[in-house]
């Protein structure tokens, strides 16, 4: 599949083939794989305005039916600066209404791939709540960009919101979120910006540098009741891995203050070195790292698969990760 990128079309860096490729580790490791249970779509419209869910339900035969032809549908005008934000009633135009970024399209099989992600994380949380001390969802497309009414990013559902409102919904009383994919988890920060029941915190590259550009900064650190309960920890495009892990050490003061019941970890690894769309300096070793240092809070967690598109070295990274974790 292509995406539209800086005026090209190129191939796009999100590909099923990613999650085969995790797969394929963890399958040589001693790790059990469960199926995914069927998505609770009352769980899904508490974190997806109903509207939304609806129309990425129905987009591609809309398209389609409106006699379209090209192979991928997608936005092409936003209410950006000056529009009026409300929803056209045509599928062109709730395109653009419903999406923020033109890297993401959908095509006939978006549906079916975003709601067995979104399964995958509920189900993750589920077993967690069924007595797991971690539990990891190899969720693809992934997530973390997604808002309550808006894909980009290649995410359409929120995943990690998704298995942190599971949480919620099944008796835990706050749970943390830590996102160290190496872009800002933007739809993730939006969805819970005005709560306190679920706190969010980001380490990524500086929305001034990079994508998605208009969220990220560390000034944005919640409203309303969720005042406090957001902390971005933007770093410049290069960093190395000791900045990288400085920006965890407050990270995890952050979370260790919160008084959470539980956790959910968005786990993108493309803070890689060799990562093609990232510019970190992680290294294979620093993610095992990361969960060394993630485990010390003490926490039931769920970690959740969100970018990294170095295809030769995903799986161990995400494996790299997943072994340091407890019982993981
Ligand atoms: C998704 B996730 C490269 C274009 C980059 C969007 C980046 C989305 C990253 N061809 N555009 O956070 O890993
Ligand atoms: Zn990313």
């Amino acid at each position: 599949m292509f995406e539209l990128h800086n005026g090209e079309m190129v191939e796009s860096s999100e590909s099923p083939e990613r999650a085969d490729l995790i797969a394929d580790v963890l399958r040589a490791g001693d790790n059990e794989f469960i199926e995914p249970t069927r998505l609770d779509m009352d769980l899904l419209k508490r974190v997806h305005d109903p509207a939304y869910v609806d129309f990425l339900s129905t987009a591609w035969d809309r398209w389609i039916d409106a006699g379209e032809s090209a192979p991928v549908a997608m936005g092409f005008v936003w209410p950006s600066r000056g529009f009026r934000p409300q929803c056209p009633s045509t599928i062109v135009g709730q395109l653009g209404y419903y999406s923020f970024s033109a890297d993401t399209s959908v095509v006939p099989g978006t549906f079916a791939a975003i709601s067995s992600s979104a399964a995958i994380a509920m189900t993750a949380a589920d077993r967690l709540l069924d007595g797991g001390a971690t539990t990891f969802g190899l969720c693809r497309p992934p997530g973390h960009h997604a808002t309550a009414d808006q894909f980009g990013g290649y995410c359409f559902f929120n995943n990690a919101a998704i298995a942190a409102q599971r949480l919620r919904d099944r008796g835990m009383g706050r749970v943390g979120i830590i996102d160290v994919d190496y872009h800002h988890g933007n739809g993730t920060q939006a969805i819970f910006y005005e709560r306190s029941d679920v706190v969010f915190t980001s380490i990524h590259a500086t929305p001034d540098e990079e994508f998605p550009w208009f969220a990220g900064f560390d000034d944005e650190t919640g409203s309303g009741d969720g005042v406090g309960a957001n902390l971005n920890l933007p770093l410049p495009k290069g960093s190395d891995s000791g900045s990288w892990f400085v920006a965890l050490a407050s990270a995890l003061m952050f979370l260790a203050d919160a008084e959470l019941d539980a956790l959910v970890v968005s786990l993108g690894v493309d803070a890689f070195e060799d990562d093609p769309l990232g510019t970190f300096g992680l290294s294979t070793a620093d993610f095992a790292r990361m969960a060394n240092e993630i485990s010390l809070l003490g926490l039931p967690t769920v970690i959740v698969q969100e970018g990294g598109y170095a295809t030769e070295a995903i799986g161990t990274n995400v494996q790299a990760f997943l072994n340091a974790c407890p019982q993981g």
